[in-house]
């Protein structure tokens, strides 16, 4: 199905710039390559430190390419992406680009955008559909492969995460919205590689929406359910900090009494990663905003792209947050 998929490292996408927002349309003058070019981005919302990295990397790419950048924030909300694209096609903008808050219920809007001649790239998450003519193009990251880094950490130090000495590393998860690609793909890819090891159990598992509140609040409800919790897994940095708040209350040490891996690495996430209450972080690039405009570019010039791009991402100990923390753009 994917006739060329191309990969493309973290450090290029850094080039992104990293400064302050601009308003919804951040059309310039005098950039470079993307002069005309109109493009309607309708963002999942502002949820977490990722998201934020994210969308300030696409408004800042837009403006030195000098894209015309239509943008909306649909505040986790599938019915608010729906009508942003439906006024895209409207207003008939060159392309549109967007990251679907969950991966089903998208064909109807995409055949309308699809009859309206007018190119979809997806970005950061995908859909799920039969129909992989509706977009030309998919950019984002390999969540199943995040889960399998962070499962991988946790099947290589199972007797260290065995706080309790009992011979079972019981697991709560805190995972990501109901029904996005990364909250499908990270427990898939967690669940595969830790079930290879019969000592890991996970004993809870909910949602926490990727919200530092809604990371709190689910592990509050697990502590009071469960005395015996060994390891959070969460589906992102945002949640895991939201646990940290939540283990501290209760009185106990995040990163000691009870393990913590997290997906995404913001400077947050790393920032307690160095200080020993997270021990191990997926890397998950936010950074997207320069592969999306010069895919852009190539699709509204009528060029060949590939069907898929998928960003290339590490992992961090708290020893390599350490090291690279100061350095940290986002
Ligand atoms: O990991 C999370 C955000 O789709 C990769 O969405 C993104 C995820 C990211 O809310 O923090």
């Amino acid at each position: 199905m994917f006739k060329k998929v191309i990969t493309v490292t973290a450090g290029l996408a850094l080039l992104g710039g990293m400064t302050a927002c601009g308003s919804s349309s951040d059309g310039g003058n005098g950039g470079s390559g993307g002069d005309g070019l109109t493009m309607g981005f309708a963002q999942v919302g502002a949820e977490s430190g990722w998201r934020s990295a994210n969308t300030t990397s696409i408004r800042e790419t837009a403006k030195k390419d000098g894209v015309d950048l239509k943008f909306s924030d649909a505040q986790q909300k599938q019915e608010n992406q729906i009508k942003a694209i439906r006024s895209y096609i409207q207003q008939r903008v060159d392309v549109i680009a967007f990251s679907p808050v969950v991966e089903t219920g998208w064909d109807a809007v995409l055949q309308e955008a699809k009859r309206a001649k007018i190119p979809v790239i997806l970005t950061d998450r995908a859909v799920d559909s039969d129909d992989d003519s509706l977009y030309v193009t998919f950019l984002g990251s390999d969540f199943v492969e995040e889960g399998e880094k962070a499962g991988q950490w946790l099947v290589d130090n199972a007797q260290d995460a065995d706080v309790d000495k009992d011979g079972d590393v019981n697991v709560v998860e805190l995972q990501g919205t109901t029904g996005a690609a990364p909250a499908i793909d990270r427990k898939k890819g967690f669940e595969d590689v830790t079930s290879s090891d019969d000592a890991i159990k996970i004993i809870a598992s909910q949602t926490g929406d990727f919200t530092r509140d809604g990371g709190k609040k689910v592990m509050e409800a697990f502590l009071q359910s469960h005395d015996d919790i060994d390891v959070v897994y969460a589906h992102n940095d945002d949640m895991g900090l939201g646990a940290i708040e939540a283990i501290e209350a209760a009185g106990k040490k995040p990163g000691t009494d009870i393990k913590i891996i997290t997906v995404d690495a913001v400077k947050d996430g790393m920032t307690a990663l160095s200080e020993g209450k997270i021990n191990f972080i997926v890397e998950c690039n936010p950074l997207l905003g320069p592969q999306l405009m010069e895919l852009a570019k190539k699709v509204v010039a009528g060029e060949d792209v590939p069907k898929r791009v998928v960003t290339e991402e590490t992992t961090f100990t708290q020893d390599q947050a350490k090291q690279v923390l100061a350095d940290r753009q986002y």
